[in-house]
């Protein structure tokens, strides 16, 4: 459990691990697949009807039924659906993208401009832009269908804005920022969604830039890149206690994380790195060296706008939105209201399939943003080898008081619904 956890949040800083059982099975042998998600629609679109409620990713038209599909290969929720296209982080008037302007001014001043910057990229990807271009292992944990959402075998929701990487520097762009909504399979607790968004960072060097500085080339990117971003936690933070740690990402070498300190806790709130030189190779840079970032922008929005609970960034209630202004950073968020969590336990004999993904997934799909917290509290195997889990789901709405009657539906719905998808035994 603590395992898994640490797992969640770092994701990318775990050398290579097996996959983990999960019950869908990846026998597809039979499926057609397309890597190219535009190639895919547009082949579909000869024979169907006008397709009347697509939505327009970054370009790509894409129906409902291109995205979730009764098939093994796909574990797409609707709830997940149902979030696509909705680009927090092109509001100007959300902290999202209060925050992402505000990383955007930083780089227009501290480079004069250069840093192209794409925030409306599909974020529906192939799983070689995604995992095999920056170099994640075959075997990593990252890749399995406990997760990540899969659209069909060869293709993912992104689970980060580094899916990106790969393709526009084989475009030929030397200084990036690509900001986007990314999707995970995930725990469920105040700073854990199953959708965030990331804002990527690159920039190539070539050989003239670091030369003159006596420093190799590695040395070099490596120093440019910690104060570029000490230099952004300054723009954001003010002055602020800041720390690297080194770490591991697959596409980085060497690869740190940035720790701030803040409200006395140390929060990570970035990975970055060297660019690993396999993947400048890959797109013609050979001679290059190149630094890589990628930042969470809730974590950052949690701390610099006081916003308690993830869940919040989703929400349209008024008295919620009305609270942030364009352009204005650091605006602290008034709580509106603050109604007592509902706690309901549930315990079951788990089987070898079992996965805590598993079930905050189905949790989510019965009380959607309604499930606060899902937090296991006993664990114990029996002589027979056999092992119970008990659960303890906290219900809270963000906006008004639940019924007893409402939340007690919810319980039984998941405990039914745990019961036939998981093929667990209630207790
Ligand atoms: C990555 O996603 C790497 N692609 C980052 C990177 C890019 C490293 C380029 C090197 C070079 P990681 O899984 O640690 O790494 O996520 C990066 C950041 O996203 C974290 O530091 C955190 O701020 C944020 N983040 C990760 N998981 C979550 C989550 N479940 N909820 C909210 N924010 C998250
Ligand atoms: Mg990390």
């Amino acid at each position: 459990m603590a395992a898994m956890s640490y797992a969640r949040s770092t994701l990318f800083s775990k050398p290579a691990l097996l996959f983990r059982s999960f019950t869908f099975s990846l026998t597809c042998s039979s499926f057609s697949t397309s890597s190219a998600l535009s190639a895919h629609s547009s082949r579909r679109q000869k024979w169907r009807q006008p397709v009347v409620s697509a939505l327009d990713l970054g370009g790509v038209k894409i129906a409902k039924d291109d995205v979730v599909r009764d098939d093994p290969t796909n574990n797409v929720p609707d709830t997940i659906y149902a979030k696509l296209g909705l680009q927090l982080h092109r509001r100007d008037q959300h902290p999202l993208g209060i925050l992402k302007n505000a990383i955007f001014d930083y780089f227009d001043t501290i480079y004069a401009n250069k840093f192209d910057k794409f925030d409306n990229l599909c974020p529906i990807v192939s799983v070689k832009a995604n995992f095999d271009d920056v170099l994640v292992p075959p075997d990593h944990v990252s890749r399995s269908y406990n997760d990540t959402y899969y659209v069909d075998s060869q293709t993912v929701l992104r689970c980060h804005t580094s899916a990106h990487q790969a393709e526009l520097l084989r475009k030929g762009h030397t200084h990036f920022l690509v900001t986007g909504d990314v999707y995970r399979r995930d725990s469920i607790d105040s700073t854990h969604y199953p959708v965030f968004h990331q804002m990527e960072g690159v920039r190539v060097f070539s050989p003239d830039e670091w030369e003159t500085s006596g420093l190799d080339g590695t040395l070099y990117a490596a120093s440019d890149l910690k104060k570029c971003l000490e230099g952004l936690a300054r723009h954001l933070f003010g002055a602020v206690e800041m720390r690297w740690i080194d770490t591991y990402f697959p596409f980085t070498d060497p690869s740190f994380e940035l720790e701030i300190y803040f409200q006395e806790k140390w929060l990570e709130v970035l990975g970055c790195g060297v660019t690993e030189q396999e993947i400048l190779r890959r797109s013609g840079k050979t001679d290059n060296v190149a630094w890589a970032f990628g930042l969470g922008l809730e974590r950052l929005a949690m701390v610099l706008f006081d916003i308690p609970d993830i869940r919040l960034f989703w929400s349209s209630d008024e008295r919620f939105t009305s609270q942030f202004v364009k352009g204005q950073l650091g605006v602290k968020f008034k709580p509106f209201s603050k109604f007592p969590p509902c706690y309901k336990d549930m315990s079951f004999w788990i089987n070898d399939s079992f996965t805590e993904n598993n079930l905050c997934e189905i949790v989510r799909g019965v009380a959607g943003d309604l499930a606060e917290e899902v937090q296991l509290i006993d664990n114990f195997t029996n002589k027979k080898g056999m092992t119970s889990h008990c659960y303890r789901i906290a219900y809270r709405s963000m906006e008004r008081s639940l019924t007893d009657e409402e939340i007690n539906e919810l319980q039984w719905n998941v405990r039914d619904q745990v019961e036939k998808k998981l093929n667990v035994v209630l207790r």
